[in-house]
């Protein structure tokens, strides 16, 4: 098939395009930047939370009022894993994304189990802050086709937090180079989030 030079430069275009929103990517920032929750108390922080932020190098503001909240559920295994589900409303239903989260290194810190099934290179979780019975900080960093992602959620043991955990989440992600333009605070659904 023979390409019109318009339709070269269309997909060149395309091409650099991309090249250019990977590269533009906020920077990773340093893991000793990134804080551990001392002492992590696995067995407290079982149980579901609810997204009640989330902020990241490849999320934007632009969704907010269309990202919807979700749930994210822990369950602890003998082997001191976690079975993690997330429950999220998708085509009008429940879906339930179920992975494993093996303990590495230290208390809190994380690696998704079976990585290569999800075609992911690298993943690495690390609880920055938590008082188990309100709220929670975690880092997560995932590397895919060589670019790295980061995200940190705010999670809440209820569909809502005060205000100044939300200040203090805003604040410590801007601490890591991300702006306003790179958070969001889903918005409360009534489907899906409340069930079992
Ligand atoms: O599980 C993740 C860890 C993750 O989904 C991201 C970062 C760290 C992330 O940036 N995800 C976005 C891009 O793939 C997304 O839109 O979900
Ligand atoms: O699909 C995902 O990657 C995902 C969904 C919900 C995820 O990584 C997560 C929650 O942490």
């Amino acid at each position: 098939m023979a390409l019109s030079p318009m339709m070269t430069g269309v997909i060149l275009l395309g091409s650099l395009r991309s090249q250019l929103r990977k590269s533009d990517l906020p920077i990773v920032p340093r893991l000793s930047n990134i804080p551990l929750q001392m002492n992590f108390i696995a067995e407290q922080f079982q149980g579901k939370w609810y997204v009640v932020g989330v902020a990241g190098n490849a999320f934007t503001s632009e969704e907010q009022g269309r990202f919807k909240m979700y749930t994210t559920a822990y369950d602890l295994q003998k082997d001191n894993s976690y079975i993690v589900t997330s429950t999220i409303l998708r085509d009008n239903l429940c879906d339930r994304f179920v992975r494993t989260f093996v303990q590495k290194d230290r208390p809190g810190q994380f690696t998704l189990g079976n990585l290569k099934s999800y075609g992911l290179q690298d993943y690495f979780i690390r609880v920055v802050k938590t008082d188990y019975n309100n709220y929670a900080v975690v880092y997560f960093k995932k590397t895919v086709n060589n670019v790295d992602y980061f995200k940190i959620t705010l999670y809440g043991r209820r569909d809502n937090l005060q205000p100044e955990l939300k200040k203090d989440f805003t604040n410590f992600v801007k601490s890591l180079g991300l702006t306003d333009e790179n958070i969001v605070f889903p918005v409360k659904i009534n489907k899906c989030i409340y069930e079992a």
